[in-house]
């Protein structure tokens, strides 16, 4: 055989090897793809054509079994036990103890902690540091072999490389399937018109489980060791967390979240924080795994029935319950959206007691077939509203009632319409509906919005069912005793929910346009109506649906839903009583704001740093005079103001010849006038 040869193939393996690990284990990619697409053509069509170099362990050869009729059974040499479980600080604080009284130590243990992936533990066994195995836990004494699918997961390397690799090294771990990946197949099996996989977790046992190895290769599976089985002969430093890392220089992938912590308060702090961290996490994960970090003392501790006693997991609060819906309720939203909202057998999931849980619309209804009684899976995840995820067919009774939507609003008895084509039905009542007051109020008294501290819900529904405010504006007129006539409203806090309602009454355009709660417009849309329109509203109310799309991400639905906000009569009305008591902190419309008209009909740019004061500040006394700040420089800018450091703006305002006035120039435009 031609030596060059060879060593080109040897090269291309090594070459490729070193990709794959910076790729699925490092996950730090440092070639493109197509620079790794080239050397794996070259090496295929080397082998092609010199089939006696083809080796097991070659990068061409992950996808090399035949399908199976049905998966060898192994002996696992050392079994694969389970975890002995802690659901809260009290039993993290027994297992500590447990550990301390056995070992007779009364100082600080140290352990290594991780996260507990929610996917199949397998074994994967090298011999002279070649992948000779894959099996799953099956009862722990005895698995399936599923070598051929094992191979195929990139993440896990054929072959080991680095020194003093173990002549047989058995490593345990989690094969898990990304969120990422799960939304990415599941995206494909719709657009097949195939069935979807429930959870990531299902999905990466049934790839798993595959007779033909070809299928799993298509599956975007992965693998974090955590573990050790057989080791011989053992080199491994004594450390738990040692051996991790020397697992991941032989190119084996570890969880990046491993720690050593100290005691059963490092422990707990961990906790915290992977618990925080979990729904940014693009793995799911139920817990946290804490081991002995001194593989000396973990002998030391052995095994009770099938668990360590050096280890335990700490589990979250599950994020899927199951419960039972005893009724369907109707919710009304400021835009009078009827949300169908299933109310439950208390349960506590994802760490809190959940008795409501949204279904979202009539079509989700319709799609998951929820009926009165049924028993059903909830899940909270994170501070997302709990949602109903599937029924439990099978233990329906007989006889359950479909859900229908009410033929009027629950909560004014005015008509509902649902418009071809929309999931969501609406009340039309409007204001009339005092579920849309409420939820109008809400959202302008919000934080993002108008920001008035003190006028919460439990207010907000006291005003409105005590016909107290039946408009935005009418918040500006109440007065002290009426506020204080609520329940648990004292004096004192019916002052300070009045200086907060004074105090709202300065905004920057955007916040006031948000607040008045158009569909389809949230905060980045209020910002980027307000600046194109250069923090006029009149301009916003007068513009069309065409002017209004060149705003940035204005689309003709938004466009149309703005227009038509500003073309209700009752709405115009309602922004005319409101701009009697608010003053835009940037508005460049003179009556808005101005106490005098000195500078009317002037147009300023203002750029680069001042000294004595910021651009905002500047931009305010301006206005207060009758000026319009703007912040691109045309023929038609009165002045350029430059402070420190200005750059393009200045150079616009020279190039078009446009005046440019210095901070000193500024300052004598607006003192003492
Ligand atoms: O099932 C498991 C998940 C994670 C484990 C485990 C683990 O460590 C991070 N560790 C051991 C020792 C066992 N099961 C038995």
């Amino acid at each position: 055989m031609n030596s060059s040869l060879e060593k080109r193939v040897d090269q291309l393996r090594a070459q490729i090897r070193a990709y794959d690990y910076q790729y699925y284990v490092l996950d730090d990619p440092t070639v493109p793809d197509a620079e790794y697409d080239r050397l794996m053509r070259e090496l295929i069509e080397l082998e092609t054509q010199n089939p006696v170099l083809i080796r097991d362990d070659s990068p061409t050869q992950r996808v090399s079994g035949a399908p199976v009729d049905s998966f060898k059974e192994v002996q696992h040499e050392v079994p694969m036990l389970s975890l002995g479980n802690a659901f809260s600080r009290e039993e993290l604080d027994a297992f500590d103890n447990r550990v301390r009284d056995r070992l007779n130590i009364q100082s600080s243990v140290s352990y290594n902690a991780e996260p507990k992936l929610d996917g199949l533990a397998v074994s994967v066994l090298y011999e002279k540091g070649q992948l000779v195995r894959g099996a799953t836990r099956g009862d722990g004494h005895s698995g399936e072999d599923i070598t051929e699918n094992v191979r195929t997961i990139r993440s896990i390397p054929l072959r080991l490389t680095g020194k003093n690799v173990p002549e047989r090294l058995e490593i345990r771990g989690e094969v898990f399937m990304s969120k990422h990946g799960f939304e990415r197949m599941n995206e494909l099996a719709r657009k097949n018109d195939e069935k979807e996989f429930v959870n990531p977790r299902n999905a990466a046992a049934g790839s798993l489980r595959q007779l033909d190895p070809r299928l799993t290769a298509k599956r975007p599976l992965e693998m974090f060791c955590y573990g050790f089985g057989v080791i011989f002969e053992d080199v491994l430093p004594v450390e738990h967390y040692a051996r991790l890392q020397q697992l991941k220089k032989w190119g084996l992938r570890v969880c990046p979240l491993v720690e050593v912590v100290t005691d059963v308060e490092g422990c707990w702090k961990y906790y915290q924080k992977i618990l925080q961290l979990r729904d940014q996490l693009d793995y799911e994960i139920d817990g946290v795994v804490y081991k002995v970090n001194d593989t000396v003392l973990q002998q030391e501790l052995g095994f009770v029935s099938r668990a360590p006693r050096w280890a335990v997991a700490h589990k979250f609060p599950a994020q899927e319950e199951i419960t039972q819906v005893r009724e369907v309720d109707f919710q009304v939203g400021r835009t009078g959206a009827i949300t169908p909202v299933a109310k439950l057998e208390p349960v506590f999931v994802g760490g809190v007691t959940v008795s409501n849980a949204t279904l979202h619309n009539m079509d989700e209804v319709e799609r998951k077939d929820v009926r009165k009684g049924d028993t059903v899976i909830v899940r909270r995840a994170g501070d997302v509203i709990p949602e109903v995820v599937k029924v439990v067919k099978e233990r329906r009774k007989k006889g359950a009632r479909k859900i229908k939507l009410p033929k009027v609003c629950p909560e004014c008895g005015n008509e509902i319409s649902r418009i071809e084509g929309e999931a969501v039905a609406r009340c039309v009542a409007g204001f009339s509906c005092p579920a849309q007051r409420k939820g109008a109020l809400k959202h302008y008294a919000s934080r993002n919005a108008m920001d008035i501290e003190g006028l919460g819900d439990k207010v907000i529904d006291q005003l409105i069912d005590r016909n107290l405010v039946a408009n935005l504006d009418e918040i500006y007129r109440l007065d002290k005793d009426t506020i204080s006539g609520l329940d648990r409203m004292g004096d004192k806090s019916a002052e300070n929910l009045l200086a907060a309602i004074e105090k709202s009454k300065q905004v920057p355009l955007a916040k006031f346009i948000f607040a008045l709660g158009i569909r389809e417009v949230g905060e980045a849309t209020a910002i980027a109506l307000s600046d194109h329109f250069n923090h006029d509203l009149d301009a916003i109310m007068a513009a069309g649906e065409d002017d209004l799309q060149s705003v940035p991400d204005v689309g003709p639905i938004v466009a149309k839903r703005i227009a038509q906000y500003f073309a209700s009569n009752n709405n115009k009305r309602l922004i005319k009583r409101l701009r009697a008591d608010i003053r835009w902190t940037d508005s460049n419309v003179a009556s808005d704001n101005a106490a005098s008209d000195l500078l009317a009909g002037n147009v300023y740019v203002l750029t680069g740093t001042l000294a004595s004061m910021s651009r905002e500040q500047a931009a305010g006394k301006l206005r207060a005079l009758g000026a319009k700040v703007t912040g691109s420089v045309s023929k038609n800018t009165t002045a350029v103001i430059a402070g420190d450091k200005a750059g393009s703006k200045l150079q616009k305002a020279e190039k078009l010849g446009v005046p440019v006035l210095s901070e000193q120039e500024l300052l004598g435009l607006i003192t003492e006038k």
